[in-house]
C-alpha cells in the first residue's frame, strides 16, 4: 500500500472502528426518554446496514477479480450472457423485502412512541417562535424571550426539569420557523395559526444547544437558543423566583 493510500485509509477506518465500538454510529445519544427512541432505532438501521454492505461489497470485488478480462481472452470473448438461477434470485429478492418490512414497522413503532403524548404531563410550556428569536412561556407568567436579534446577542435559555414529562406546544408568530434541539433527536416546524404538541422527557442533566432549522429570514443564523435540564428541585426554585 503506497504512503498516500495509508494515509486516507489508516484514519477511515478508524473511524469506523470507533463509532462502531461506542455503539452510537456518529449519533448523539439523545438526552430525553423520547429521543432514546430515536436513538435505539438509528442502532437497529445501522447494524442491519453493516451486513448488507458487507455483502455487497465483497460480492462486487469478488466478481470484478473472478470474471475480469485475462489475456488469453479474445477481443470478442464474453461469458454467457443468459444465465439464470431460480432460487438464487427468489433468495435475493425476498431477503430485502423481508430486511425493508422490518425496517417499516421499527421505525412506525419508534415515531408512535416519539410523539406519543401524556394525559397528565408535569409541565407545559408554550413556545413561540418569532423573527428572529424565541419565546418560551411558562405556567405563572414567567417568560424568556431573545433579546433583540444580532450576531452577539445572548441566547435565551430553555429551561427544563429533569425525568419530568414537559408538554411544548409550539407555534409560530409570523413565518415558518422549526425548533430544533439537536441532543434531543426531535426537530418540529413551527406554523403560525398552528400549535404542535409533543412531549419531552429529559434523562441528563446539562445544556444543550438549540436551533432554529428552517431559513426564515436576515438573521435566521442568529435564532439560536440554550437548553438546560436541571433536576426538579432547582428547577422549582428557578420558577418561583422568576414569577417572584
Ligand atoms: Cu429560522
Amino acid at each position: 500500500m503506497t504512503t498516500r493510500l495509508r494515509s486516507v485509509v489508516a484514519p477511515a477506518a478508524l473511524t469506523v472502528l470507533c463509532t462502531a465500538c461506542s455503539g452510537s454510529f456518529g449519533m448523539p445519544r439523545g438526552a430525553s426518554e423520547q429521543a432514546q427512541e430515536t436513538f435505539t432505532l438509528w442502532q437497529i438501521f445501522f447494524i442491519t446496514a453493516i451486513p448488507v454492505a458487507g455483502t455487497v461489497y465483497v460480492l462486487m470485488f469478488w466478481s470484478l477479480m473472478r470474471y475480469r478480462r485475462r489475456r488469453s481472452d479474445g477481443p470478442d470473448d464474453l461469458g454467457s450472457q443468459r444465465r439464470e438461477n431460480l432460487p438464487l434470485e427468489i433468495v435475493y429478492t425476498a431477503i430485502p423485502i423481508v430486511i425493508v418490512v422490518a425496517l417499516f414497522v421499527a421505525s412506525i413503532r419508534a415515531d408512535d412512541r416519539v410523539t406519543e403524548i401524556v394525559s397528565d404531563p408535569d409541565l407545559v410550556v408554550k413556545v413561540e417562535a418569532f423573527a428572529w428569536g424565541w419565546r418560551f412561556l411558562y405556567p405563572n407568567g414567567v417568560a424568556v424571550v431573545s433579546p433583540p436579534s444580532g450576531e452577539n446577542a445572548a441566547e435565551p435559555v430553555l429551561m427544563l426539569p429533569e425525568r419530568r414529562t414537559v408538554r411544548v406546544e409550539l407555534t409560530s408568530n409570523d413565518t415558518i420557523h422549526a425548533f430544533w434541539m439537536p441532543e434531543f433527536l426531535y426537530k418540529h416546524d413551527a406554523i403560525p395559526g398552528r400549535t404542535f404538541e409533543f412531549d419531552v422527557t429529559p434523562s441528563r442533566i446539562g445544556t444543550f444547544q438549540g436551533h432554529c432549522a428552517e431559513f426564515c429570514g436576515l438573521n435566521h443564523a442568529y435564532m439560536n437558543f440554550s437548553v438546560q435540564v436541571v433536576s426538579g428541585a432547582e428547577f422549582d426554585a428557578w420558577l418561583s423566583e422568576e414569577a417572584a
